[in-house]
């Protein structure tokens, strides 16, 4: 009976794995949440979704932005809970899921070495008949005997394989999908689910995959073979000591209870702090990759319909006289360390190389949308006003505040400026930049999720430190909504 036993690896990566599992998923509801709705199609058109979890009605006769979408959740499902307070949940979605992945192929790893696998991967036909046998016994309200399960049954073997070797593979391609990052580099990549939406789509349902499995799997444990299950479980065999075995089980599922409330609270208490710890796993990935660019190219028979709205044009009395008068007098003020301060009229940057793309903006709340965007690269720029050599990056002022006065801003290094498709844009698909996108010159930075992307521009700045601004954590989305500067994920 020694080989039914269960060793202690597997028993630990079985117990973190639950752990991490509930990390992942109140994480994810809280990320769902600020855009409460799954399309099979890359526009996201409001109307085209084949789902939605939100009872909200757009008024008529005034810009429904997506941030009016985002649905409040209770810290006690999501993590961390309230609202819009997605960009802590996609940092704890994200640190998780990568030590999911390692928890994953560290059992993974250790099931074909210690000769384990064959628990989980059928070697013969047979399973489908032994399953068919245990599905009919449980249907009608029986529990196959014990000796059915060598340690486990057909039916077992099936479910725990499929789990282990189909969908959680599929889970993380689909989540991989989802990135701009990964999306600007390898385009083919969310091609191969049928594009983005298809792929946070599927995610979503192989998120119910998990949810009916636990569901079912939790149940068994406990209908089927209980004190020899709790056994097996906590202390890897049958010793006969079922009592402190569910003693000792109970308090692990407790610890997992206890973290989750742990991490939460850590959120509430001192986001700052989780912003930057959890922030190094999407560092990392962010660093892993930059030294590729974006190769966006869409058709223009791709371009999306509607475009969602993130942001209010701004209230800001200069930028509306301005925009009055088709902003003849809005000038772009490029200064800080750089050899030669410019300062650009309209007709200026529509005189120098007009540069055009077909790219996929995602917003970080999960909708996308494809545009032609024309305008002058921020390469130009840079040429024209030859940074000075301390200067590390490029801080985006917008016209735009919010309502306690605060204005928005992004910043970018001088390397991602100077991607091929980092742009100002003054035309979106043909026309010039309608005012709720941002006229009359907005950023766009295509390896990037769209927060990074200031619209209504006023002035470029080149600094040593983005700490000098604001609250120094590189933009305005970085310094209130704890978002990750790298904009990656
Ligand atoms: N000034 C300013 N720029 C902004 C925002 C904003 O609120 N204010 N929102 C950002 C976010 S989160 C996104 S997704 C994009 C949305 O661009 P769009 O409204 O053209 O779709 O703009 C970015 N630029
Ligand atoms: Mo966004």
């Amino acid at each position: 009976m020694a080989n039914y036993d269960f060793p202690l690896w597997l028993r630990v990566t079985h117990y973190v794995n639950f752990l991490l599992i509930t990390l992942l998923l109140r994480s994810g509801i809280q990320i769902l949440a600020d855009h409460p709705r799954l399309y099979w199609n890359e526009h996201c058109t409001p109307g085209s979704e084949w789902i939605r979890f939100s009872r909200k009605r757009a008024p008529k006769n005034q810009l429904w932005t997506s941030m009016d979408e985002a649905i409040q959740v209770s810290p006690w499902v999501g993590l961390p809970g309230g609202w819009h307070t997605l960009g802590l949940a996609r940092h704890w979605h994200f640190i998780a899921a990568l030590f999911w992945m390692l928890n994953g192929l560290i059992y993974v790893a250790l099931l074909f070495l210690n000769d384990q696998w064959g628990r989980l991967i059928p070697t013969s036909g047979k399973v489908f008949a032994e399953a068919w046998h245990s599905l009919l016994d449980y249907l009608t309200l029986h529990v196959p005997p014990l000796s059915s399960f060598h340690p486990y049954d057909g039916l077992q073997q099936l479910a725990y394989a499929s789990i282990v070797f189909l969908v959680a593979p599929f889970t993380i391609l689909t989540g991989a999908a989802m990135s701009p990052a990964i999306a600007a580099r390898f385009p083919w990549y969310p091609g191969l689910f049928g594009g983005r939406q298809k792929a946070r789509s599927l995610h979503f349902l192989l998120l119910l995959a998990y949810l009916s499995f636990m569901v079912v799997h939790v149940s068994m444990v406990f209908l089927v073979h209980f004190t020899r299950n709790a056994d097996h479980i906590v202390l890897g065999r049958e010793q006969g000591q079922e009592w402190l075995a569910i003693a000792i089980g109970a308090l692990l599922i407790l610890s997992v209870a206890l973290i989750n409330w742990l991490v939460t609270w850590w959120s509430h208490q001192a986001p700052r702090q989780v912003q930057h710890w959890t922030g190094l796993g999407a560092q990392l990935f962010d660093n892993s990759l930059s030294m590729l660019h974006s190769r966006q190219a869409y058709d223009r028979a791709d371009i999306s319909p509607y475009f969602w709205v993130n942001g209010k044009p701004p209230a800001d009395e200069t930028w509306q006289r301005m925009a009055n008068d088709q902003f003849k007098d809005w000038h772009l003020e490029i200064t800080g360390l750089v050899e030669k301060p410019i300062r650009l009229s309209l007709d200026d940057l529509k005189s120098m190389p007009k540069h055009v793309q077909i790219t996929e903006h995602v917003c970080i709340q999960g909708w996308s949308g494809i545009a032609e965007w024309a305008g002058v690269q921020l390469s130009e720029i840079i040429g024209l006003c030859r940074p000075k050599g301390s200067a590390q990056y490029l801080v985006f002022h917008s016209y735009q505040r919010d309502p306690e006065g605060i204005e928005y801003y992004s910043s970018l290094t001088l390397e991602e400026a100077n991607d091929a498709q980092s742009m100002l844009a003054y035309e979106m698909n043909g026309q010039l930049l309608p005012l709720e996108h941002g006229a009359p010159v907005r950023l766009r930075v295509e390896t990037k999720l769209g927060f990074k992307m200031t619209k209504w521009i006023r002035a470029v700045e080149f600094v040593a430190d983005y700490k000098e601004i604001g609250l120094g954590q590189g933009g305005y989305r970085e310094d209130r909504e704890y978002y990750a500067i790298g904009a990656a994920i």
